[in-house]
């Protein structure tokens, strides 16, 4: 292996140079491009030599100030930029290079996707289109002129607003762009090919008028609705809740088929993932509808999180990714609007940074916040940047309320709008607006791992009363052993008997509140209510206050009495969840030990109340009725052993289905949605539920009344929704029932790629699929590891969602795992880095498991031709 430098926070440097304008000229072709660009540069620092960037580039001409440089005297090319020796204070460099997008795999920089030119810049891929300073600090204001064949590049789009168009000479046609604001290299966008958009003129706030467009391939127009209007309300709410408008005249959102993550914010001119944009009733789930809009709105959020105001390197990312995330999520919850559907919200985030993020935070990768050393960035688009970061800023909503926040916010844009920043910047405009000193705070930044805040609880009767006790601890890190204590919000209530709230009085404090926030920032703290008449009931860490563990000696009955009674809806699912896992957790250990597997009835009467109860929420039953994952009872096994979770998981569905089949089958005929399909919250909710029940209902395979429901239900759904649910629980049979509808659903959706992932996935990740039927499975003539989409929808869905078959005892899912690890990574580095880290946590598998881990881990180490990306990320987990 060689060896790869590492890059650190602490050696950040400003660039020597300013550079007022850029302006690009793209002779495009998919074989071969052109690029001409001409910048204007100033020397602003000291220093001598002038460092651009490039990857993978092929230099055709360099000109300053209109002589041609020597290779020889002037400057140095070498594979990761070029040197200019000695240039003077203030130039005029013209460079032309040559690029392959047809070449180019890698989805980074200039490619190509259907026939169709797209760019992808963040983090780094600017530098695989021209030699620049390609560094967030670096800010430009960019002019660009596209030049392309007619017909088969017929719309060419790039940032900002579109200033002239025509016919050139030899025939091809050219659109000018100049984006008015300016902004660093990862933000540039271009697209050229043969697109139709849905377009609308919208109007805002200030009675500005501007032009929304989403483009898509030819025969996509049917699917463009759903986020149009996202786009719309997520203009409006960013105006209603922070102020903030949209900046441009034209707003632009591209779909694309071959694409590494879910989106990117370019100004003006978002490109998606298509699996984000493309949706109507025959071919999107309701929740291929609810990640639409969280993902337009994501994108638009960032205008002005990153955008307006960016990074001033990539050891900042969370500022951009956290705040937004926060944003995106705040905009989900209040597009449903009610409390409880607030809840639902939170519960869904909350579980993907439980399950996803603690994981991280627990294994070889866990990093902080703002990290402080990087091989490779792309690496760092975790969930701990992006999840665990939105959490740190909604710990600051938590502290400073929503209106002490959106002061905040109003400080941080008035103060660095247009700047590159960091992440202290974004502290201190919240500490300084509010008159708070959030000095402490700084640690959730630098520190890494899942705080564990431990709680006790004494109640005086003479007294009357009731003290917490709040201690916190935090394992040590890779790189980091000693922690120091935290700032964590915990916000507690109190129950009496009959589930009412008791008034809070902290001691020395005379006004009550339902709710209060505790701030723990010692290690151990105690805090007093007075005025409690009787042994409370407590409700700790309500609506999950701040990322962390927390530990209390419930007994089943507080719990059952929180799941039934407490306000906030956040904790009565948590109490559900901590009933069903201490069961998971007690049958895991009975299943190792050959014992006899029984579930208690407290459980099922608890759970059996929330889902006969039809004043709640059908979305919050649904939720409250869904078993822990097996992988957060993976994250939860001090040593893991994925046969006994499948088996355990499998057996308390079966109870639960057993004792309640009656109870499942009239919340199935309760919930059917008619009419016209409509993707909101509450019908969605309803859907959810009935299709909860019929998988309940299902689960005791033998029953062929209940497969001919699931079949029925497939035949007869009017939505995607309701077909994708009955054939995954029949799928998940492993029967031949399962055979016809899913050669039929095959034949139904040949030609829309999206579905067919989803006929893929399904697949892959039905408990009964084996790593041979995935092999097979990828000779299918759809099959095709270049396109992300396609190599998720089969691989990573059976190594990540499949693990009782990818943790097989004969280590054939951790030989298939590097199998396609090497494959991808001599494709697609970013994706063979992602599918590296299902890997991550194999030292916490059972002995004879990891031993296999480790050969297929070795196998990939020691190959030649890694991928910086694929590289770090074995070495960190062998370290
Ligand atoms: N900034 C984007 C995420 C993103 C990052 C890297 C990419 O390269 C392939 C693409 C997108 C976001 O947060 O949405
Ligand atoms: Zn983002």
């Amino acid at each position: 292996m060689q060896t790869i430098p590492t890059i650190f926070r602490q050696d950040y440097c400003p660039y020597p140079f300013k550079i007022s304008h850029l302006n690009l000229i793209f002779d495009l072709d998919a074989a071969h491009t052109h690029v001409h660009s001409e910048m204007l540069l100033t020397r602003v620092n000291p220093g001598s030599d002038l460092l651009l960037h490039a990857d993978g580039l092929s230099l055709l001409s360099i000109h300053l100030d209109g002589r041609e440089l020597s290779a020889v005297t002037d400057y140095v090319l070498n594979d990761d930029g070029l040197r200019v020796l000695n240039p003077p204070e203030s130039f005029t460099l013209s460079i032309v290079t040559q690029t392959q997008p047809d070449q180019n795999s890698t989805l980074m920089g200039l490619y190509a996707s259907n026939g169709n030119l797209f760019t992808q810049c963040e983090a780094e891929g600017f530098r695989k289109i021209t030699y620049f300073p390609d560094r967030p600090d670096v800010m430009t204001q960019y002019t660009v002129e596209l030049r392309a064949d007619a017909e088969q590049y017929s719309v060419l789009l790039s940032n900002g607003n579109l200033v002239d168009e025509g016919v050139l000479d030899d025939g091809r046609h050219y659109a000018k762009w100049i984006d008015p604001f300016k902004k660093p290299s990862y933000l540039f966008a271009l697209v050229a090919g043969k697109l139709v958009c849905q377009e609308e003129k919208f109007i805002l706030a200030s009675g500005r008028e501007v032009l929304l467009q989403v483009w898509v391939e030819d025969g996509n127009l049917d699917k463009t609705q759903h986020a149009m209007e996202s786009l719309k309300n997520s203009i409006r709410w960013d105006e209603q809740r922070f102020g903030l408008e949209l900046d441009l005249d034209r707003f632009m959102i591209v779909a694309v088929s071959d694409f590494n993550m879910g989106a990117m914010e370019n100004k003006g001119l978002n490109i998606f993932n298509t699996k984000y944009v493309l949706a109507n009733s025959r071919v999107a789930t309701d929740i291929d509808y609810a990640n639409i809009e969280s993902v337009v709105g994501h994108e638009y959020f960032h205008n002005w999180t990153g955008n307006r105001v960016t990074c001033q390197d990539w050891f900042q990312l969370s500022l951009k990714e956290g705040l937004t995330v926060f944003r995106d999520q705040e905009f989900s919850a209040d597009m449903i609007g009610t409390d409880s559907g607030r809840a639902v919200s939170r519960i869904g985030d909350v579980r993907t940074l439980r399950q996803v993020q603690f994981s991280e935070d627990a294994g070889p990768m866990a990093h902080p916040v703002r990290p402080d050393s990087y091989v490779e960035i792309n690496n760092f688009y975790t969930v701990t940047i992006y999840e665990k970061g939105a959490e740190v800023v909604r710990m600051y909503q938590t502290l400073l309320g929503r209106d002490g926040f959106r002061k905040g916010m109003d400080l941080y844009f008035a103060r660095h709008d247009g700047c590159a920043v960091t992440c202290d910047d974004f502290r201190a405009a919240m500490a300084d607006a509010n008159g708070r000193d959030l000095a402490q705070f700084e640690r959730w930044y630098s520190q890494a791992g899942t705080p564990v805040v431990t709680v006790k609880s004494h109640y005086d009767t003479d007294l009357q009363q009731y003290t917490l006790t709040l201690r916190q601890s935090c394992a040590p890190t890779p790189g980091q052993t000693d922690k120091s204590p935290f700032h964590i919000p915990v916000t507690v209530g109190l129950l009496d008997s009959n589930g009412q709230e008791m008034p809070l009085y902290l001691v020395g404090e005379s006004s009550a509140q339902a709710s209060c926030v505790l701030e723990l920032t010692d290690i151990e703290q105690s805090f007093v209510f007075d005025r409690i008449p009787a042994l409370p009931t407590p409700s700790l860490l309500r609506n999950f206050s701040a990322p962390v563990v927390l530990e209390y000696a419930y007994s089943d009955t507080e719990l059952a009495h929180l799941l039934a009674h407490d306000s906030d809806a956040f904790n009565r699912w948590e109490a559900g969840q901590r009933l069903a896992t201490q069961r998971l957790m007690q049958l895991i250990k009975s299943v190792q030990a050959g014992e006899a597997l029984s579930l208690d009835s407290l459980y099922l009467e608890a759970v059996g109340l929330v889902l006969n109860d039809e004043n709640l929420d059908p979305a919050f039953r649904e939720l409250v009725l869904t078993l822990p994952s097996e992988a957060m009872l993976a994250e939860l096994s001090a040593e893991i052993d994925p046969h006994a979770i499948h088996v355990a998981r499998e057996y308390m569905r079966q109870q639960i289905s057993a004792h309640m089949h009656k109870d499942f089958y009239q919340v199935y005929q309760a919930n059917q949605t008619m009419g016209v399909y409509s993707p909101d919250a509450i019908s969605a909710g309803k859907r959810g539920l009935k299709n909860l029940a019929l998988a309940y209902l299902v689960s005791n395979d033998a029953d062929e009344q209940m497969i001919s429901l699931a079949l029925t239900q497939v035949h007869e759904a009017q939505n995607m929704t309701d077909r994708l649910a009955a054939l995954a629980v029949l799928v998940r049979t492993g029967d031949e029932c399962a055979i016809e509808p899913l050669n039929d659903f095959y034949q139904d959706f040949a030609d829309d790629a999206l579905v067919i992932d989803k006929w893929f996935s399904l697949q892959a990740s039905s408990p009964k699929t084996d790593v041979e039927l995935v092999r097979q499975l990828m000779r299918h003539p759809d099959f095709n590891l270049h396109n992300p989409n396609r190599a998720r929808s089969l691989i990573f869905s059976f190594c990540h969602a499949n693990p009782v078959q990818f943790h097989a005892k004969d280590g054939s899912g951790y030989a298939f795992w590097a199998e396609q690890v090497l494959a991808l990574n001599a494709i697609n580095p970013q994706v063979a880095a992602r599918l590296v880290r299902v890997l991550d946590h194999w030292r916490k598998y059972q002995p004879a498991l990891q031993a296999r881990m480790q050969d297929a881990l070795l196998t990939v180490a020691n190959s030649v031709g890694l991928s910086k990306d694929v590289q770090e990320l074995v070495v960190k987990m062998l370290k």
